[in-house]
């Protein structure tokens, strides 16, 4: 397959839906409107919403199936990035090459655009209740996981440990279990989402949050790494490739990797979408 041309196919229609779901810019308050599609259009890679429809595919659903939810996922995503970059949490100008959003648009409306993505991004879930063959049950266990997965015990909890300022001398396990938290956690709801949107059993549910969890923390161990290489941030906290070097990182980075690919053995040579992904994970450049 042609793996590039399938995640460009797929990001031009999630930022179609994605477009036609947001208020304009000229609608009143049109301020905080053009701040939330500041942030939702300024070059992300989608990658949550590109598994949610990939999961969807692997468990032979149309995406159209899924498309509302996996949008609300890149929202939320969204809503994590603008307030994570605020003065108050990690205090960084740039995201994406680009002046982050407090930087354009003052720290208030970066805080209310953030508190607008999240809501937004439910209310883009619970759309998907609209579409046909969709039970109303399945999305409710859809909006009870990815509000556990991005809820103290897992993204949010993982950001009050990572801006811990005694976290510096943090342990392998504890580094590794706030990464599942802070990352591995809404990429992994990514994927549940769209599994149990398309029927999964249990144990293909299973298959994929392990997969999930693996990804997700290879992809925070990849992300900290291009920082450090690309000089990006000021390194004031403790990361994976900060405490244990670059080549025990990437080693630790494609081990998970391919713990992840033994996880969709279940599927029998199906799931050549997903198996690109965990690759395209290690591989990427940003
Ligand atoms: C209130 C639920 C809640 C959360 C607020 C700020 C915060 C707490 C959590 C943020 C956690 C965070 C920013 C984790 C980092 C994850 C990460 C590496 C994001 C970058 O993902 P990419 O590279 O982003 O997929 P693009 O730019 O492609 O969209």
């Amino acid at each position: 397959m042609n793996f590039e041309k399938y995640l460009k196919d797929k990001k031009i229609i999630i930022d179609k839906a994605l477009d036609e779901f947001l208020p304009t810019e000229e609608k009143s308050p049109s301020n905080i409107h053009k701040a939330m599609r500041y942030s939702v259009f300024s070059g992300g890679k989608r990658l949550r919403p590109i598994l949610t429809l990939a999961t969807a595919e692997l468990l032979g659903e149309e995406i159209e199936t899924v498309l509302n939810t996996a949008c609300g996922i890149e929202l939320i995503h969204t809503f994590s990035l603008i307030h994570d970059d605020l003065p108050c949490i990690d205090n960084d100008d740039f995201r994406r090459g680009k002046p982050s959003n407090h930087k354009v648009f003052g720290e208030a409306m970066a805080l209310l655009a953030g508190d607008a993505l999240l809501v937004s991004g439910f209310e883009f879930i619970v759309k998907n209740a609209e579409v046909k063959g969709i039970k109303k049950r399945a999305i409710l266990k859809v909006i009870k996981e990815i509000s556990y997965y991005i809820g103290t015990e897992n993204m949010l909890g993982g950001q009050v440990e990572d801006i811990n300022p005694e976290n510096k001398n943090i342990t392998k396990k504890d580094l590794y279990n706030m990464y599942m938290k802070k990352t591995a956690a809404l990429i992994c709801a990514s994927i549940r989402a769209g599994a149990i949107l398309s029927g999964a059993n249990q144990r293909q549910l299973k298959a994929l949050a392990r997969y999930g969890e693996n990804i997700g923390v290879a992809f925070q161990i990849v992300d900290d790494m291009l920082d450090i290489m690309q000089d990006q941030r000021e390194m004031k906290k403790s990361t994976y490739p900060q405490k244990y070097g670059i080549n025990e990182s990437k080693i630790e980075a494609e081990r998970l990797i391919k713990e992840a690919k033994k996880s969709l053995k279940i599927f029998n040579n199906k799931a050549e979408v997903l198996d690109n992904l965990a690759d395209y994970i290690i591989s990427r450049e940003k």
